[in-house]
């Protein structure tokens, strides 16, 4: 008879009761598709939507066979595949940081390329792509990773290809291991690789002159990869923000239990706010900032101070003493001064980066300052020295700053403390400091990006199987069935200024003042300011009611009738 330690000992690698039941979990699929037990490939037609952006002249001279041959018209699912591509080697890799879904992504696109083609999984991202580290994925490594979080199965990075010899690696690669097609999975800047890697690998690659084809598929908790209903949200997104949801209903539930405290806690989301403005929907706390706002009154740091100060004031004059507030963790390069300042000194880094990292770490803020406007250098010298190391620090490969390690939080705080004492020294203000961010990207999917995820591996394998290049997957009308679509990615590239040159990039969406979910947030946001009103959303539901519940914010965005999402 098996003892608790045999079952316990049972229950490693990936296989505890909850993940064991969750790999069980039946997917639907988009009607297209056909039978959920046995999807089919769909072949895609032109739409009369054609995609442009201020900078389409330019990119069509950059990426002349792309936009050739798509012609940046939008393709939607046009019927069953009468007869789908055979004998075709088909690369994934994951890029970018982790968001729930990516599993599903592989497995819907295993299932959709069937026995007669060859999916390679690429470890870790285009790292992995370059250096040509790819293994056959077989259908027992599928059975073991749908529905499960993480990007364990593959891995991933945030390496960008970008140097001559690096895209020529990754020919070698191709050419190596024989590839037909690249799916890259990853958010706007990987898409925006992937764009590039498409015009790259169009012909020319193997002996008989043809290329390989590259289609990308929507990935990033931070929400910030959206075009408008032609893709409502990108994937990993649903999931964060429930298990935030979650946790920062737990902490609300905590302020109004033991009255004595207020909570800063920033959540993820490098730029955008809507993970933060998602969150605030879910659960009504006292105060929530979301970046996009402050850009657009244009709001100094000391100016929010004062607007959190005067809350807590006024309601501990109501006898509430604690609360929480929400912070985007992008919020310090929204900030009108804090961002003249960044982009300075993103200018500065990189035109100065090999003195730079020939200093010692103490002497680098000195440097700088020397080699910024009078104003920038001014307000370096007025910040705290946590925060000026943090500006300071290492951009990741794409220029961005690694806005997760700065402590927003805790400046926060620290401000608001001194101002309530400006205000009124006998309000008591006592508070603790959290990040929630790193917990919320690799938690099981949620019902909708399980379900949306292996729908746009589907798609992203019909894509390759009808011959298609240069576009990103998606899947639409997500409250009503579900419809397998494509964008042309040429039509979503601008030119934007990173590292000190312009560059093709997929911009990022951000926060709209006059969108459905920001307008109903400001309707209701006084009314919790004054009084506790928040709810708790409670954990993630798979099984039962309330399961097929999407995010509020895409809901009011996209005009849906009802929280509950339907595919199939
Ligand atoms: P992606 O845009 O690549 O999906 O990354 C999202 C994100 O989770 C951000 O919210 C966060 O700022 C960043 O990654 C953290 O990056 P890292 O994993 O490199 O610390």
């Amino acid at each position: 008879m098996s003892t608790l330690t045999d079952q316990l000992l049972k229950m490693e690698k990936h296989n505890s009761l909850f993940e064991s039941a969750v790999r069980a979990l039946p997917l639907p699929v988009c009607a297209a598709f056909g039978n959920a037990a046995n999807p089919q490939a769909v072949t895609f037609a032109n739409t009369s939507r054609i995609l442009s952006t201020q900078d389409s002249d330019s990119v069509a001279k950059s990426f002349p066979n792309s936009v050739g041959a798509s012609g940046n018209a939008v393709l939607a699912s046009a019927g069953a595949h009468p007869k789908a591509a055979q004998g075709k080697r088909v690369a994934v890799l994951f890029s970018g940081g982790p968001a729930a879904g990516g599993h599903n992504v592989v497995c819907g696109l295993k299932r959709v390329l069937g026995p007669g083609n060859t999916l390679l999984g690429v470890k870790p991202g285009p790292k992995g792509l370059i250096k040509g580290q790819l293994f056959e994925i077989r259908d027992a490594d599928i059975d073991g990773i749908l529905n499960t979080g993480g990007f364990d199965y593959l891995g991933t990075d945030r390496t960008k290809i970008k140097t001559d010899a690096q895209f020529n690696h990754v020919r070698d690669t191709c050419i190596n291991h024989k590839l037909d097609a690249i799916v890259v999975i990853g958010g706007d800047d990987s898409n925006t690789n992937a764009a590039v890697l498409a015009e790259f690998l169009f012909k020319d690659v193997k002996p008989d002159g043809s290329g390989v084809q590259v289609i990308g598929v929507p990935k990033t908790i931070d929400g910030d990869l959206q075009i408008g209903d032609l893709l409502p949200i990108s994937f990993g997104f649903d999931t964060a923000t429930k298990i935030y949801g979650e946790m920062v209903g737990n902490i609300l539930q905590d302020t109004r239990s033991s009255l004595k405290y207020w909570h800063f806690i920033k959540l993820m989301g490098r730029s955008a706010s809507h993970v933060t403005m998602e969150v605030a929907l879910q659960t009504k706390p006292a105060i929530t900032l979301i970046s996009e706002e402050v850009a657009a009154k244009r709001q100094s740091l000391s100016a929010i101070v004062n607007q959190i100060a005067q809350t807590v004031v006024a309601r501990a004059y109501q006898g509430i003493n604690h609360g929480v507030v929400l912070i985007p963790e992008g919020l310090i390069e929204f900030i009108p001064e804090m961002h003249d300042l960044i982009a300075e000194l993103n200018d500065v880094l990189a035109q100065n980066a090999a003195e730079f990292e020939a200093l010692h770490t103490q002497a680098r803020p000195m440097f700088v300052q020397n080699l910024l406007s009078a104003h920038n250098a001014a307000l370096l010298a007025s910040l705290p020295d946590y925060l000026v190391n943090m500006l300071l620090a290492e951009r990741d490969s794409h220029g961005n700053l690694q806005v997760s390690l700065i402590p927003t939080e805790q400046l926060l705080i620290d401000m608001t403390a001194r101002a309530i004492e400006d205000i009124d020294a006998q309000v008591p203000f006592s508070a603790h400091s959290h990040f929630l961010g790193y917990e919320g990207r690799c938690g099981a999917p949620t019902l909708f990006d399980a379900a949306y995820t292996y729908n746009l591996g589907l798609t992203a394998g019909s894509l390759i199987l009808d011959g298609r290049t240069g576009y990103m997957a998606t899947v639409t009308d997500l409250d009503q069935g579900g419809v397998p679509r494509a964008i042309p990615l040429t039509g979503l590239l601008n030119i934007e200024r990173r590292h000190g040159k312009d560059e093709f990039v997929i911009e990022k969406a951000l926060v709209k003042m006059d969108s459905p979910a920001m307008q109903y947030f400001v309707s209701r946001r006084a009314d919790w300011a004054a009084e506790d009103r928040f709810c708790s959303p409670g954990p993630r539901q798979l099984w039962g009611s309330v399961a097929n519940q999407m995010p509020m914010s895409v809901a009011l965005n996209s005009g849906a009738q009802s929280l509950m999402f339907r595919i199939g």
